[in-house]
């Protein structure tokens, strides 16, 4: 099984030599508590464990760089974490890793007003920024369902895409600036908060998106929107894909610039959502559901437009029921039926994740031709995620782990994605799990340029060791 574990690496063992040096660097904050080290090594899915005996929790940079200047001299591997809510293994050490956390690296720095440029340390919330931002008047260009939990340091190393992106875009753009440990204790400080700066190479998209491969992200610039005067949801049903991607035609010609999400799941997540959470569905059964969102500065007109759009797809009959919110709490209670999937399906039992992008018309087909392929060999098998970016969640669920099953998946999942030009990961990354299929979405060229880059940055390796590129590269 390609997204198993490979055999270690021949990194050095943690000494007591090693332990003093970080109980003197971090007194109190060096921690070998196997009880307190077990929620650090164990993914959020519950789906990979590693067995690592320390756990490390700096609070500046300056610490960060003494850590791994240390395990870079002593050949000791390094597992970075932020809020460890990865979905594909990237997060937990595979074996004996030092754990670095982000967790106490939780200091806004600094916001400026004017432009909207927030700065902070790496292990803030994503929700706490949020709430800090929304007091100010601004909010953040990225919101994920994870929000409570993930750290912004790792959304960055992850590149989460998330519910917003179709509306402010991806970090690659809304990231200004970072500050970023290299293998070897090297600060690279690019804490830029400029909106232009095209002085050599942008040395920060190497870090976005490379799940702490090649250096630890201390720090984050990024431009936040100003939050915005409306908000409105409509959650709809319909009885096609086909529809719904008229629906989603039609919606963007008529809602254009207010229009902040178009997500959609189908009737199969609705079902568990009803059966393990017990949440209600508020509108009359359909195979499809849609939440769209839209974020103006005058209610007036984004709810004409929103109610000229919905006139127009409900007589037209693409859609068959639906409801709007404009008030706060309703508005939480229509998105946590879509944030709330993931959540869901753990109660199923063991998930096969799938995270695919393609041509927006082609993803739902993914999901009924992986049902015809699997016939009675899976529990569910679901579809849910952002159509307005070509995203696919798809999800494959069984009473327990199956070898047989996952052998019926993969690689099935991925020569259909790569036959249709996909990403064999949107918005997730590699980590443990998918890090072999990157041949599926990238030429032989492109990984073994990735695996020279790797080795200027880190050349012995120690930086999130057997994740993101595959065991032929370390
Ligand atoms: C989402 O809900 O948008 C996610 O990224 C989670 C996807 C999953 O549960 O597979």
């Amino acid at each position: 099984n390609p997204g198993a574990a490979p055999p270690r690496l021949p990194f050095s063992r943690v000494t007591r030599e090693d332990l003093a040096f970080f109980r003197t660097l971090l007194p109190g904050r060096t921690i070998t508590d196997p009880d307190l080290l077990k929620s650090s090594n164990v993914d959020w899915l519950k789906t990979v464990e590693g067995n690592s005996e320390v756990l490390l929790r700096p609070k500046t940079t300056e610490e960060v760089s003494q850590i791994l200047r240390h395990c870079n001299e002593r050949n000791l591997a390094v597992c970075p974490q932020g809020g460890n809510t990865g979905l594909v293994g990237g997060s937990v050490p595979v074996f004996d890793e030092i754990i670095l956390s982000t967790s106490l690296m939780n200091q806004v720095i600094t916001f400026d007003n004017i432009s909207g440029i927030l700065t902070c340390q790496a292990g803030c919330v994503l929700e706490n920024l949020s709430n800090y931002l929304e007091e100010r008047d601004f909010i953040m260009p990225l919101d994920l369902g994870a929000k409570g939990s993930c750290h912004i340091g790792g959304n960055v190393s992850t590149n989460a895409g998330g519910l917003r992106l179709l509306r402010y875009g991806s970090l690659r753009g809304t990231v200004l600036g970072l500050e970023v440990v290299l293998a070897d204790g090297r600060i690279l400080n690019c804490l830029a908060t400029l909106r232009k700066d095209n002085t050599g190479y942008d040395l920060k998209q190497l870090f976005i998106g490379s799940e702490g491969t090649l250096g630890v992200i201390t720090a984050v610039s990024i431009l936040c929107p100003r939050k915005p005067k409306a908000v409105n949801v409509a959650f709809l049903g319909c009885s096609s894909f086909q529809q719904l991607l008229e629906t989603f035609q039609c919606c963007r010609g008529m809602l254009g610039e207010i229009l902040s999400a178009f997500e959609f799941f189908d009737a199969s997540c609705m079902s568990l959502l009803e059966k393990h959470l017990k949440l209600t569905n508020p509108i009359t059964e359909s195979p499809f559901y849609i939440v769209i969102e839209t974020a103006g500065s005058n209610a007036t007109h984004d709810e004409e437009k929103l109610h000229k759009f919905l006139e127009e797809v409900m007589t037209s009959s693409l859609v068959t029921d639906g409801t709007v919110a404009t008030e706060a709490t309703k508005i939480k209670a229509l998105w946590s039926l879509r944030e709330r999937v993931t959540e869901a399906l753990t109660h199923e039992g063991y998930t096969y994740k799938y995270d695919i992008s393609l041509p927006v018309e082609k993803i739902y087909d993914l999901v009924q031709d992986m049902r015809g392929h699997l016939g009675d060999m899976a529990k569910n098998v679901v579809g849910y995620g952002h159509v307005g970016d070509g995203n696919l969640h798809l999800n494959i669920t069984s009473p327990s782990k199956d070898p047989a099953l996952l052998a019926a998946i993969e690689p099935y999942v991925y020569e259909w994605t790569s036959e249709w030009k996909g990403s064999i990961s949107a918005e997730h990354g590699l980590g443990l799990k998918k890090r072999n299929y990157i041949y599926y979405s990238k030429p032989s060229e492109a990984v073994a340029l990735m695996g020279s880059i790797k080795a200027m940055l880190d050349p012995k390796g120690i930086l999130n060791p057997y994740k993101t590129l595959p065991d032929n590269i370390h």
